[in-house]
């Protein structure tokens, strides 16, 4: 009978992600209900793609409803935006409490925090889950972040943590918290990406224009690297792709017009750290980095206008040099990671979600774009000590980071006098700088603040006294000569 209940799993949307995921699902011995929009999109897998296994259609949603077992698992994998409010509607009606619904698109965070809110009051759990790892990993073992409304998580967690990636025999998947959590942890793995992948570029460039190096011999570079501390997917990739040659035997990335496309994610995440008040300092410099490069019309311009140093001839040691580009590499990537979990942090205190900072690391170990070798080494930092303040007071990172301290230097000086851009690489060593320094100038700051907007300061334990009281409001009438205080001098 056609609307017999015999799937273990619904999924809607069969695109890319939605075909893949599914097969990845019937391979792990579930029965999963396929739907899409348009309906002859199911038509067309089951007659390919989905024949002889266990997988079978539907053609409307009360018919996919109907096919599935109690309660329910659905997953869309459907455009974010519209689409997911849009389907979820549609669902409602064909329903019963307890059902779970699970989003496995890139939608943005507060969307999945409303969406739980929703759900919940009608009885519905829903999880926004991060899915990673693209085609690749949604067929063979994608990286999972769940979250959302947590009594789902026993229903899905057998799926879910077949179907992912593994690492060292554990799943790259675990709850991640509450809300809108899982889409939060994916936005900051992207942001991440975006980080590294600008990180990998500025390596090249300083590979190409500094020392002068033709494309095979970047890419013996990058393969060199990728046995060692940055063993990873993106630099695997761009090794792959420097070797890469056109039908005419020469490079095809030095033929790739360079003006860099951006989906959002990483602005996403850049935007959010300056909500949250977060120094994210290297995710927000890749994303600007990527609209410089979109200003390709003003550069041509802007090349023959403005001047700069030209790049000399490289005189020293060329290994070592390429020895300390690795280290700046690696510690400028430390500092992101830091960053990026510095942002989850202060997210889950803001929102009031519980975070399993641990289980987040494992979870980007495997099946996803930032997977690497390192990412195990934040893993162990993390579960010596769930409540680590920063990733960089973590003892192997922190003796990471001064072993790589002064290659990293080097290479940031190098970049200044030679006049290629290294905001990256610079602005992880300015934010390891001013991190680690106990008098910022923000003094001044204060101070100018107070002259011109009456905005107050704070004095300095040492300094306080009868007229400098701690922990109260100040202001003082800057014009007055001699530092007199004014009379309107305490703002309790
Ligand atoms: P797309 O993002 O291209 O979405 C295609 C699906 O959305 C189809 O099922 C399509 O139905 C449906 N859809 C659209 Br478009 N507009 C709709 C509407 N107004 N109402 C209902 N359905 C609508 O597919 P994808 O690339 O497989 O990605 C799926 C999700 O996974 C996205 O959120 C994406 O951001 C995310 N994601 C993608 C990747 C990746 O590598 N591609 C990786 C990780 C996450 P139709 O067939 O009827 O047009």
């Amino acid at each position: 009978m056609a609307d017999k209940a015999v799937a273990d799993f619904g999924l809607i949307g069969l695109a890319v992600m939605g075909q893949n995921l599914i097969l990845n699902v019937a391979d792990h011995g579930f029965t999963v209900c396929a739907y899409n929009r348009t309906t002859s999109k199911v038509d067309r897998f089951l007659e390919n793609e989905a024949k002889g296994k266990s997988i079978v259609g539907a053609h409307s949603i009360e018919e996919f409803c109907a096919k599935l077992k109690r309660p329910r698992r659905i997953m869309l994998l459907v455009m974010a935006g519209k689409p997911v409010d849009q389907f979820i509607e549609s669902l409602l009606p064909h329903l019963e409490a307890g059902d779970i619904i699970i989003d496995g698109g890139n939608s943005h965070f507060p969307d999945s925090n409303r969406r739980t809110k929703y759900l919940a009051e009608k009885g519905i759990r829903f999880v926004g889950s991060g899915v990673s790892g693209g085609e690749e990993g949604a067929r063979y073992g994608p990286s999972l972040m769940p979250g959302g409304h947590e009594e789902a998580w026993p229903y899905i967690k057998d799926i879910f943590q077949s179907i992912s990636a593994k690492s060292d025999g554990e799943a790259c998947c675990d709850w991640v918290g509450d809300e809108g959590a899982g889409h939060f942890v994916k936005m900051v793995h992207n942001g991440i990406e975006y980080g590294d992948m600008q990180l990998i570029c500025e390596a090249y460039d300083i590979l190409k224009r500094g020392l002068g190096l033709p494309t095979n011999e970047i890419a013996d570079v990058f393969a060199k690297w990728n046995k060692g501390v940055l063993d990873s997917f993106l630099i695997e990739i761009t090794r792959d792709v420097l070797y890469y040659n056109d039908n005419d035997g020469t490079p095809l990335v030095d033929k790739i017009l360079d003006k860099a496309g951006q989906k959002g994610t990483g602005k996403w995440t850049a935007i959010n750290a300056l909500d949250l008040g977060m120094p994210v300092t290297l995710i927000g410099e890749a994303v600007f980095s990527r609209c410089l490069s979109a200003l390709k019309d003003e550069r041509i311009r802007a090349s023959s206008l403005l001047q700069g140093p030209a790049v000399p001839e490289f005189t020293g040691d060329k290994q070592a040099f390429i020895d300390d580009l690795e280290q700046a590499l690696y510690a400028s990537k430390i500092i992101s990671y830091a960053q990026g979990f510095m942002l989850i942090q202060e997210a889950a205190r803001e929102y009031g979600w519980k975070l399993n900072k641990p289980s987040i690391a494992l979870m980007w170990r495997g099946g996803c774009i930032i997977r690497s070798v390192f990412l195990k080494d934040i893993t162990n930092a993390y579960r010596n000590n769930p409540d680590l303040e920063n990733l960089l007071f973590d003892d192997f990172f922190n003796k990471a980071i001064q072993k790589a301290q002064s290659g990293w230097r080097n290479v940031v000086s190098k970049g200044a006098l030679w006049g290629i851009p290294t905001p990256a690489f610079s602005t992880a060593l300015s934010f390891y700088d001013g991190y680690r320094t106990r008098d910022l100038p923000a003094n001044l700051l204060q101070a100018q603040r107070d002259y011109f907007g009456a905005h107050t300061f704070r004095i300095k334990p040492e300094h306080a006294n009868e007229n400098y009281p701690e922990g109260k409001d100040i202001h003082v009438n800057w014009t007055g000569r001699g530092g007199n205080v004014s009379a309107s001098t305490y703002i309790v």
